[in-house]
């Protein structure tokens, strides 16, 4: 077999977002429900990045990425309503530069799912509010990096946000079984995204506008039962297509909407994030209408450390459903990674190779995928799991701070340098 090339020009990155890395994020609703005891871990410190961020992508770029995607901390830029702080638009400032000096590409979000407390507070993104106050952040931020910023990501993964605060509710701002609170937060994200995507337009007419999706594949436990397949179905256009439909055709199916034509919502995605990780298979179950009578099935296949099933095939399924060839659509994977305990690193290796495999697939099947960032460039804090599930491909000692690089970011390092796949390239290289 030969080398499986990538196109010229490929970003090759990794990922993080701001409270999972930087600490001491003391003005979000994540930071408050950590000290009210709502969530069960704390963030405390995390990566220390907020002054680590030089240090780091030095290491990145050394790892040979040349893309790093990351996250605004609204709550420190905007840490009362609609007064933005000089210090913190500077410090963003800074890390931009830092990324770009170092041959980063910075792909920058704006909300992964921390808000400011203030906004919170205000009746969060159920608020009618939220999309004006959203839409005014991300303006400024446009104004502030015009010219340093090409890609930006406006929401990260709409419906995880969503389920995890308002349905799962372990998240905040914890609300279990809220299934109309969560339908209408991701009608209010879909048009803050929308109005979001003009204002940074109007600023910086070369800005390239996504979001960063989720996208699980559903597939029925049994294929021949009726029940399985329709659950499995609907969950696939709640979860994955909902979102995407919206600000693609302007139309807030139902029941987000009324299916109404929104002109102004539609097309306002200039290229396509995709953040994959598993597939649930889903087994119809009338007892449970808080979990939209579905449950999810464990058939005994492999699985990460946080159980969700390693399923490399779904990517390239995922592609070719969110940018099939011919509709134009570019795609970046804006995030794919795996999470081991410690400083493992046996399944991370193979799990890379696999995964990029089935990129390449999908680039010869005509997907016009444009880029690929590992989540996570660095373990971190991860949500409401702690620090004990580590994504990253460096790991991090979070008592002294210090950063080791993981066999994995080596072999994604050679992997980056040839851009391309040997044919069976899994054994990880030795460092240097
Ligand atoms: O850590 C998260 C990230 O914040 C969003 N996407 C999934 C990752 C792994 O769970």
């Amino acid at each position: 077999m030969t080398m499986r090339r990538f196109p010229e020009g490929f970003l090759w990155g990794s990922a993080t977002a701001s409270h999972q890395v930087e600490g001491d994020n003391q003005g979000n609703d994540w930071w408050a429900a950590e000290q009210a005891g709502r969530v069960p871990h704390r963030s405390g410190q995390a990566c220390d990045q907020l002054n680590r961020y030089s240090e780091d992508f030095a290491l990145f770029a050394e790892l040979g990425q040349n893309a790093h995607r990351f996250s605004l901390e609204w709550s420190r830029i905007e840490p009362t309503p609609g007064s933005f702080d000089p210090q913190a638009i500077a410090h963003y400032r800074r890390v931009i530069e830092t990324a770009r000096s170092n041959g980063l590409e910075p792909l920058v979000t704006l909300h992964h799912f921390t808000n400011p407390r203030w906004l919170a507070e205000g009746g969060g993104w159920l608020h009618r509010e939220a999309i004006s106050r959203f839409e005014r952040f991300a303006r400024e931020m446009a104004r502030a990096y015009r010219g340093l910023v090409r890609y930006w990501i406006t929401i990260n993964e709409p419906g995880v946000y969503a389920s995890q605060g308002w349905v799962v509710g372990v998240w905040p701002p914890n609300r279990p079984n809220d299934i109309p609170g969560a339908l209408r937060v991701l009608r209010q994200m879909a048009l803050a995204h929308g109005r979001a995507y003009h204002a940074i337009h109007a600023e910086d007419p070369d800005a390239r506008v996504g979001v960063a999706h989720h996208w699980r594949i559903f597939d029925p436990a049994d294929p021949r039962r009726r029940g399985d397949r329709l659950i499995a179905a609907v969950r696939n256009r709640l979860m994955n297509q909902a979102f995407p439909v919206a600000i693609r055709r302007g139309r807030l199916i139902p029941p987000l909407g009324n299916a109404r034509v929104i002109p102004w919502l539609a097309n306002t995605e200039d290229w396509v994030g995709l953040n994959y990780y598993t597939r649930e298979r889903d087994r119809f179950d009338p007892r449970l209408p808080h979990r939209l009578f579905g449950r999810e099935m464990f058939a005994d296949v492999e699985r990460n450390h946080l159980r969700w099933e390693i399923y490399p095939e779904g990517l390239y399924r995922a592609l070719l459903a969110i940018a099939p060839p011919g509709s134009g659509a570019e795609v970046i994977v804006t995030e794919n990674g795996v999470p081991e305990p410690d400083d493992q690193d046996r399944v991370r290796p193979t799990y890379l190779v696999r995964h990029l495999e089935a990129c390449h697939r999908a680039i010869e099947a005509g997907v016009r995928l444009r880029g690929y960032c590992y989540w996570s460039s660095l373990d971190n804090f991860e949500w409401a799991e702690g620090f004990e599930p580590r994504f990253g491909l460096v790991y991090v000692d979070y008592t002294t701070q210090t950063r080791t690089p993981k066999p994995s970011a080596y072999l994604y390092r050679d992997i980056i340098r040839r851009n391309g796949l040997t044919p069976t390239p899994r054994r990880a290289p030795e460092a240097g």
